[in-house]
């Protein structure tokens, strides 16, 4: 067992980010034996579900003429379009049935608002917006994450960055996530993590 200053968290492993779903990431599914063993080590660990409304404004679909992984500017930044996915309620959205669920003490629910994409577990795209989970880290003494799941280069990445901002010590367990890599997006992020500070084992 770590110390109770570690916590886990363990980003959007739900149907659609897994073979077979709306925006599938390759092998997304193969880190879940490594996720579930790993959350009996942390006396803290955090669940983030990406859960967004019908007609999501980082949904492709909502943009009349466009296509999905085109980038649009919106008035927080550049937002990449993606496919309809973690549709809340739907099935897509629901966690992976692999996924042990039980030891998770809470999960934090992001992409909920229309206007505006969460992928950071912290703060939404406008990275200022929080979520509420650096209080209910802080809160519980915790001051280490470990960051595992789906996708390296989006939802953990963002993640690793924003917790590092905050000042917690970052690691991100590499073999247990799997990226997207959309025009290098994946070498891009990891360049960015080691800039930042967050440590990349595996
Ligand atoms: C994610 C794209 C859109 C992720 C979520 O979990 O990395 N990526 N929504
Ligand atoms: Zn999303």
């Amino acid at each position: 067992m770590r110390p109770s200053t570690e916590a886990l968290i363990v980003i959007d492993i739900q149907n659609d980010f897994c073979p077979g779903g709306a925006l599938a990431v390759a092998e997304g599914d193969a880190i879940i034996p490594a996720v579930n063993a790993m959350m009996d080590d942390f006396a803290t660990v955090v669940l983030t579900q990406d859960w967004h409304p019908a007609g999501h404004s980082s949904f492709a679909a909502s943009h009349p003429g466009a296509h999905p992984f085109e980038t649009v500017r919106m008035e927080y930044g550049d937002q990449t379009l993606w496919p309809t996915h973690c549709v809340q309620g739907s099935h897509g959205a629901a966690f992976h049935p692999g996924l042990r669920t039980s030891p998770a003490q809470a999960i934090i629910r992001k992409g909920f608002r229309r206007g505006i994409d969460s992928y950071s577990a912290f703060f939404e795209n406008d990275r200022t917006t929080p979520t509420g989970l650096d209080g209910l880290l802080r809160a519980r003494g915790v001051s280490a994450v470990t960051l595992t799941g789906l996708a390296t280069d989006f939802c953990v990445g963002f993640s690793a960055l924003d917790a590092a901002r905050l000042g917690f010590a970052v690691t991100v367990e590499l073999a247990a996530c799997r990226a997207i890599d959309l025009n290098g997006s994946l070498a891009a992020m990891l360049e960015r993590m080691r800039a930042a500070g967050v440590r990349l084992e595996g």
